[in-house]
């Protein structure tokens, strides 16, 4: 048993000692973390046993966090550019460092000038999920607010997934995680849980254990498919269709828990005499790809369960139908009472950020005038197109749009632009660091003070530095200190510590925090917020709307996906996340990468042989947007007519000279303006 230490780095340990953190980065299960410390240095990180939920069990990525930490590639001084933009890390020899002073000096002075001649829409700040602290993550809001800089709509992640589950279920909060242990029928719909969820896995194999039965519906057989007992591969797009097939089919085979939807639902009489005669099963199977026989299998089970739990992911919703596909998932266990059932229902994710008043973090009211808003996906056009004004500054911090973002091609256009000022603060020189005139140094979560949500799990938990910060960097809250001083904000907001700011927000009453153990969480444990009591279905009606008639569609219905419209090349391209790495973070650490067993696309092997390639040769993926070499791998965990390329490699390790991301476009999602990551078609040639 290890006993952690109280408090925070003190700077006077000389013998090893554990101190208590958080996992920082973007995944639904927050982990606890003890860290052993060694002459002011990370050595290891382990699973905190105390964690209500990870329960000291960490993932892959993160057991060798310490690696990251103290990477001899972290960025230790601030850099000015002397070489052209974007050679990268190879030509780092392209930057000079400098004192934090004359960086920040720098800065202040290009953005008054840009400011006086274009106005300051003309700047704009880019971030999402590189730290997920709820103060570190938001550092930038107040500080853009207060410039009159244009807003970032932050939608590159799953914004239709909430529009979809909002436009049924309103405001209705998610069972606890472990609720699936109660389930006799649990579905792992479009979740990679293997990579993405490990934790809630426990749960999904104890309801195993109790005699559940698991499905996994995907698009290819992911590594979750080892814990289930069936396997149901659709067509990229078609969950809508098959959701509706299977509602159909309950219909006819009177499977349905009319009680429950005569109390407390909305509009499926609507639904059953309007849409889903149009969804018989031969229909469905064509449009999904899964055999008849499946379908009506599939469906008798549904039916028969007694609380069928649906884990729903969120790739998904990364398409042109996407919000639709999750209305309509969102809308099935209705039909059977699911939601009114211990065990049963779906799942979508959870929010402990509500417990939380974050307009004292963000500061809306800091903005003089609502400013434009750019849509984060579109950064390629926002780049090379946007007017009135041009983007003239970009500052991007905790995010690496050069290969996260969509269409890479069009933002490493933009990036290039000699004309475009941009900053990056960051931890290492990534893609987008290697585009920038100025880079700040950025502190690691063991390095910073934060209080932490889970959009997993129902757990909170406060950190505070375990060790010094390495070299000059600095946390996101302490740069934007120094940039609201140099541009002479006076307002005592900016000139708090993030300690002061978490002080605040904790003593503001919340009904979550009434009756949490304050105790607990200042000693950096995790608490767990009570589940809210289910009182009725948070929807203006009170009932589920399965009818939503403030929907431009009143009735979900199937809308083919961008890529099934255009049918223009034969392969639809899953990004998929790896198991080894989280969106383009963790590819600092060799051996992760290596585990990875380098970039790579999966064909099934009658697609490759079509194409007379095989496995281990090189090959270039292309459709109208890009070009993007990858070493192949044949695979019969992949349908034909589907490649995958899991994880969002570096430039710096690709095998030519673009990543995934230069096959995505920048289209968005029918609903939330979201990314539209897996709603793309490619073909494939050998590489040349
Ligand atoms: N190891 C690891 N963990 C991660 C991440 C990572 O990159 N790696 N990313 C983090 C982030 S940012 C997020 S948002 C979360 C969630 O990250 P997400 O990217 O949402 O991952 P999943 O929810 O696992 O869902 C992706 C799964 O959806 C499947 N899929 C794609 N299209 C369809 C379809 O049309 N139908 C069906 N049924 N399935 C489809 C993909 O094949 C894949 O298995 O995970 C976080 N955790
Ligand atoms: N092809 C494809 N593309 C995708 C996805 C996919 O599945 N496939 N997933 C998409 C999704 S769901 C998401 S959420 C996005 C995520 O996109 P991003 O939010 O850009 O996430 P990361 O790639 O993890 O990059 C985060 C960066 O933040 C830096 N960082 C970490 N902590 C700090 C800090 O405290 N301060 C500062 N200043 N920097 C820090 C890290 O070093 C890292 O380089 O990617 C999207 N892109
Ligand atoms: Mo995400």
């Amino acid at each position: 048993m290890v006993h952690p230490a109280q408090g925070a780095y003190t700077g006077r340990e000389h013998s090893a000692i554990i101190r208590r953190s958080v996992c920082p980065y973007d995944c639904p299960d927050a982990c606890g973390l003890l860290v052993e410390v060694e002459g002011g240095r990370a050595v290891r990180a382990s699973g905190d046993p105390e964690h209500p939920f990870t329960r000291g069990f960490l993932c892959p990525k993160m057991r060798h966090y310490e690696r990251t930490v103290h990477s001899p590639q972290r960025l230790t001084t601030p850099l000015v550019r002397t070489g052209p933009k974007g050679s990268g890390p190879k030509g780092s020899g392209n930057f000079r460092p400098v004192s934090w002073e004359e960086a920040i000096g720098l800065i202040a002075g290009r953005w008054r000038q840009i400011i006086e001649r274009h106005g300051a829409e003309a700047i704009l700040p880019y971030s999402y999920a590189g730290t997920m602290g709820l103060i570190q993550r938001n550092a930038g809001h107040p500080f853009f607010h207060r410039l009159g800089a244009s807003r970032l709509e932050r939608t590159i992640c799953s914004p239709a997934k909430k529009a979809g589950w909002k436009a049924v279920m309103g405001n209705t909060r998610a069972p606890h995680p472990d609720e699936v242990m109660r389930s006799d029928l649990v579905i792992l719909w479009g979740i990679n849980a293997a990579a993405t969820s490990i934790h809630f896995l426990r749960g999904v194999r104890e309801a195993k254990k109790r005699g559940a039965k698991v499905w996994l519906i995907d698009t290819y057989r992911t590594p979750t498919a080892a814990v289930a007992d069936e396997i149901f591969l659709v067509r990229p797009g078609s969950d809508g269709a098959l959701t509706l097939g299977l509602m159909h089919l309950l219909a006819r085979d009177g499977r349905l828990d009319e009680n429950f939807l005569k109390e407390r639902v909305q509009g499926f009489e609507e639904l059953r005499q309007r849409i889903l005669p149009d969804y018989p099963p031969e229909k469905v199977s064509a449009l999904t790809g899964l055999p008849v026989t499946a379908l009506e299998a599939m469906a008798a089970a549904y039916g028969a369960a007694r609380a069928p739990f649906i884990r729903l992911g969120s790739g998904l919703s990364r398409y042109g139908n996407g919000a639709m596909t999750v209305r309509t998932i969102a809308s099935l266990p209705a039909l059977v009472g699911a939601y009114g059932k211990p065990g049963g229902g779906c799942f979508c994710g959870t929010s402990t950020s509500a417990a939380f008043a974050l307009s004292e973090v963000t500061r809306e009211d800091f903005m003089a005038r609502p400013t434009r808003l750019v849509n984060m996906n579109l950064l390629g056009q926002a780049l090379t197109k946007l007017e009135g004004p041009p983007v003239h500054a970009l500052y991007v911090y905790h995010s690496n749009p050069a290969v996260v973002a969509p269409d890479q091609n069009a933002v490493l256009r933009g990036l290039e632009r000699e004309d475009l000022f941009t900053v990056v603060h960051e931890r290492f020189l990534t893609d987008t660091a290697s585009y920038a005139d100025v880079v700040l140094p950025a502190a690691s979560s063991l390095e910073t003070s934060d209080l932490y949500n889970s959009y997993g799990t129902y757990c909170i938990q406060r950190a505070r530095p375990v060790i010094p910060l390495v070299g000059q960097s600095k946390s996101n809250w302490d740069t934007f200190a120094l940039l609201a001083k140099a541009m002479g904000f006076t307002e005592p907001f900016f000139s708090q510590s993030a300690d002061d700011l978490i002080d605040r927000l904790l003593a503001i009453p919340s009904p979550w925090l009434e009756h949490i153990n304050t105790a607990l969480l200042a000693d950096g444990r995790t608490v767990e917020l009570p589940v809210p009591a289910a009182e009725g279905f948070g929807t203006p009606s009170g009932r589920i709307e399965i009818l939503n008639t403030a929907e431009s569609e009143p009735l979900p219905r199937y809308i083919p996906s961008y890529a099934a419209q255009e049918d223009l090349l034969p392969l639809r391209l899953m990004t998929a996340p790896s198991l080894f790495s989280l969106n383009s973070t963790f590819y600092e650490q060799t051996d992760l990468r290596k585990r990875q067993g380098g970039m790579r696309l999966l064909l099934h092997p009658e697609e490759a042989k079509i194409r007379a390639l095989s496995g281990g040769q090189m090959v270039t993926a292309f459709n109208s947007l890009g070009e993007v070499n990858f070493l192949l791998e044949t695979s019969e965990r992949v349908p034909p007519g589907v490649a995958v390329a899991e994880g969002v490699w570096w430039l710096e390790h690709a095998p030519g000279l673009r990543t995934v991301n230069a096959l995505t476009s920048q289209r968005l999602t029918d609903r939330g303006g979201g990314s539209t990551f897996y709603d793309n078609a490619i073909d494939v040639r050998p590489a040349s």
